[in-house]
Order: C-alpha cells, then sequence, then structure tokens
C-alpha cells in the first residue's frame, strides 16, 4: 500500500498563517482575544516580517497606523477596535479629551517605542528606486511630525532624551526599572488597604489578559491596579504634557525607548536624504544631542546603561535587557559595544539556551516565565541582532537568531519563552514573534 505523504510545514509556514488569521481587513492583531487592537510598535515589527513576503500588505499595515496619528505628530501606542465590544476599552482612555486626537477613532493617549522609522525602511529595501522614493515621500511628513513631537513635548529640557509618561509606553512593561519608580512614587494610600485586605484579586475579574494566560506570567494585581491608577491620573489631565509635568513625578528616560528613537532618527536622516528633503533645524539639533545624551545613561563603574529619571536625574540601577540596546542605536563606540557583548556572553548575565533573556540571570527579579522580568522575547532579540551585526558581532547576531528559530521551531509562535528551556509563555500566535521569525530566517 502507498504510503501517505504528510506534507512537511515549515516555521514560515507556520508563522505566516498565524499572520493571516490575525489579520482584520487592514492591520494585524498581535494576539487574538488577548490583544484585539492596533498597537504601534507591534505592526511596525509585523510590517518588517511582512516586508519579506508581500511587501504591499507591510506598507497597509503602517498606512493603516498613520490613521491613529494625533495633529500635534503624536503616535498614539493603540489604535482601538470600533465595535461595541470594545466600547469600555475606548472609555477608559478618552482620547477625545485632547483636542488634537483624531475625530473618527478612538486611541490611547500615549506613545510606544518609535521603530516607524525602521519599518518604513525595511519595507523601502524592498521597493524599486522610483517606488521606494514615492513611499519615503509619502511617509516623510508623518515621521518628521512624529519624531518633532518626541523632542518638543518629550524633551522640556533639551537634553536630548525622551522621557516616559507611563511604563506602558516603554513597550516593556514591568521592566525592573519602571516597577522600582513605581513603588516609590505612585502608590496612593488605597491600593495599600486593597492590599492589606487581600482585595486585589477581585482585581483579577476586569482584566483581560490573566483570562488567557496564568496569572504567574503576568503583572501582580497590585502592579497591574497601579498602572491602571497612573493611567487614570493621566487621563484627568486629559492627555496634556504640561498639566501631566506639572505634577507627575513617575518620568523615565527609558533607555530602550531612547536607543529606538536613536536608530530611527538615522534612518530618518536617510529618508530625507534619499528625497532630496531637509529636516527642520530645531530637529536636527535634537538628533544630534541624542547620540551624545546616551553617555548619561552609562556607568563607568557596572559598566551598564540604564535608564534615568527625568526629575532627579539619577540612573534607575536596576539591571534589564535595555542595557544591550545602545548596541541597536548604533551610536557608541566598539570599545563600550565589547562591554556589552561580554554582558552576553556571560553565564550569570544573558547567555542562556535560549538567549537574551529580558533581566539577567543574576537579578534579583528575574523570574523565568514573568512577562518582561526574565523569559526572551522575539522582538528585543532582533533589535539586538540587528545591533550587533552592524558592530560586527555577526557569529553572536546568528546565534540569536538561530535559538530564537529553534523555540519556534519547536513549540509555535508564542509571546516569549523561557531563556533557559525555551518552555512557551503568554498569548499563542503572536503576531510580532512570527513576523519576526520570518525575518530571522532570511537574515541568518
Ligand atoms: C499594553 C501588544 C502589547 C505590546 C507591549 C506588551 C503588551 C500591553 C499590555 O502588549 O503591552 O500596551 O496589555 O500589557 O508589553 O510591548 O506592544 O502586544
Amino acid at each position: 500500500m502507498d504510503e501517505i505523504e504528510t506534507p512537511v510545514v515549515s516555521v514560515e509556514d507556520v508563522c505566516r498563517d498565524v499572520l493571516e488569521k490575525n489579520w482584520r481587513d487592514g492591520f494585524t492583531v498581535p494576539a487574538d482575544g488577548l490583544y484585539p487592537h492596533q498597537w504601534l510598535w507591534d505592526s511596525c515589527f509585523i510590517a518588517i516580517g511582512l516586508a519579506k513576503y508581500d511587501v504591499q500588505r507591510a506598507q497597509t499595515e503602517i498606512r493603516s497606523l498613520l490613521r491613529g496619528q494625533w495633529s500635534n505628530g503624536m503616535l498614539p501606542h493603540m489604535i482601538f477596535d470600533d465595535s461595541d465590544a470594545h466600547k469600555r476599552d475606548r472609555n477608559i482612555w478618552q482620547s477625545w479629551r485632547n483636542p488634537h486626537a483624531p475625530d473618527r477613532l478612538s486611541t490611547s493617549g500615549m506613545t510606544q517605542p518609535p521603530m516607524l522609522a525602521e519599518a518604513v525602511v525595511r519595507i523601502g529595501e524592498k521597493l524599486d528606486k522610483v517606488e521606494r522614493r514615492g513611499w519615503y515621500q509619502d511617509m516623510f511628513p508623518a515621521l518628521v511630525q512624529y519624531h518633532s513631537w518626541l523632542y518638543r513635548e518629550r524633551d522640556p529640557h533639551d537634553e536630548g532624551l525622551a522621557l516616559l509618561i507611563h511604563p506602558w509606553e516603554s513597550g516593556l512593561d514591568n521592566s525592573p526599572p519602571w516597577i522600582d519608580q513605581l513603588h516609590m512614587h505612585s502608590r496612593p494610600l488605597w491600593v495599600t488597604i486593597v492590599e492589606k485586605l487581600r482585595l486585589d484579586k477581585v482585581f483579577l475579574l476586569f482584566r483581560r489578559d490573566t483570562k488567557h494566560v496564568p496569572p504567574g506570567q503576568r503583572l501582580s494585581a497590585i502592579d497591574s491596579l497601579l498602572y491602571f491608577t497612573v493611567l487614570q491620573r493621566l487621563k484627568r489631565k486629559d492627555w496634556d504634557i504640561e498639566k501631566i509635568l506639572s505634577r507627575s513625578h513617575f518620568t523615565l528616560q527609558d533607555l530602550t525607548f531612547n536607543c529606538v528613537l536613536i536608530r530611527a532618527n538615522s534612518h530618518l536622516k536617510d529618508i530625507a536624504k534619499f528625497i532630496g528633503r531637509e529636516l527642520p533645524e530645531d530637529l536636527q539639533t535634537s538628533m544630534e544631542k541624542a547620540e551624545e545624551a546616551l553617555e548619561l545613561c552609562w556607568d563607568g563603574f557596572y559598566k551598564q546603561y540604564y535608564s534615568r529619571t527625568f526629575i532627579t536625574r539619577k540612573l534607575v540601577k536596576e539591571p534589564s535587557i535595555a542595557t544591550l540596546m545602545p548596541l541597536y542605536a548604533g551610536c557608541i563606540t566598539k570599545e563600550r559595544a565589547e562591554e556589552l557583548v561580554k554582558l552576553l556572553s556571560s553565564a550569570q548575565q544573558f547567555a542562556g539556551k535560549y538567549p537574551v533573556p529580558s533581566v539577567p540571570f543574576s537579578s534579583e527579579w528575574y523570574k523565568e516565565l514573568g512577562y518582561w522580568q526574565g523569559p526572551t522575547w522575539i522582538n528585543t532579540n532582533w533589535l539586538i541582532a540587528d545591533g550587533l551585526d552592524r558592530y560586527g558581532y555577526e557569529k553572536e547576531a546568528e546565534h540569536i537568531r538561530a535559538q530564537s528559530i529553534k523555540a519556534v521551531e519547536e513549540h509555535g509562535p508564542y509571546e516569549y519563552f523561557s531563556a533557559q528551556t525555551g518552555q512557551p509563555a503568554g498569548a499563542k500566535n503572536f503576531s510580532w514573534t512570527a513576523a519576526l521569525i520570518i525575518a530571522m530566517k532570511q537574515e541568518n
């Protein structure tokens, strides 16, 4: 009897299938059910993967992200699905309180790491010169407005570093530096009472994430409640930065965000050059300052980069994966890059079987499957590998990509993985994992 041949399904096929299923008429949701809206840096990572096999769809993904841009230039980190099912989410945020918010759709009132220029360039690379020019010309105004907004509103002391007003803006929600600052500055008495009376578990009933993912793999109920109270406070200030900064001490010059911004600045310069356009002078000045300002985040004793508080200008010396992001920024010296590669290769720090853990193994915060406090994420891996390549550490970059692909081949495109065993965690069928694995397969 003839044997029936089972078709071999490649990891790319699996990943493409996930992106297909998460496509919602113009953009891709990060994960069905858990994340039902459009997110800023997710869409950029997704577009980077899509560009590898369907450049038009990648362009659609980015164009649909720009629907949400505010008239002051801000790109919100979420654009809400407008169906009745998600009315509650829109009401929680009430972007309409701010006059700059778009009229026809609801968004969040804060941003996320500015990956847009990277996505625009990755798409541009797949177009012929004439099409690329048109694409860059289309994207240029939005990019200039966004980067100008970032420096105008988020760098009020002209230091060259953008400040963030909520941990969600960092994209690495509960990374130790943010949780440390949150506990220091934003703990209303009533939250402590809720904790003492053990009422925090009640809050789980209102959370979407813990209905999809085991609570142990997410933020604690109390931290989640604190995030919510920060959001409420910002909303009461109508998402207006002047009103917010007049009161809030909970602001950080986040390292990952600023590294992404520095890399995005350099892409924006290339885009401007390609289409023969000038960047506004004040933006150029801020961009130059930004590269030097990264030095303010360096600690010579620990030989690490850290995020910095906006008010006290102190480094928040809680080690996390952010310390490796200057590799992606690309503006540090070769010697500094070498220091970071040492951390990457140290078994106490970041060298697990499935690198790169979101928090070094030696940190007291390290938790194998604890959201941004331990597991390996594919987007940060992509960023680090990209930086390593540019500094000439191709072998190290290839290793990170190979282990990322292995984890997904073994388990599927999950949201994150144990850095020790590759055990998958978080959401299943997670879009940026799928997209970036497609990209990594071609880059390795
Ligand atoms: C809040 C969508 C987003 C990612 C973030 C990740 C998580 C949201 C959440 O999911 O954040 O923005 O609900 O916790 O931390 O990086 O963009 O995938």
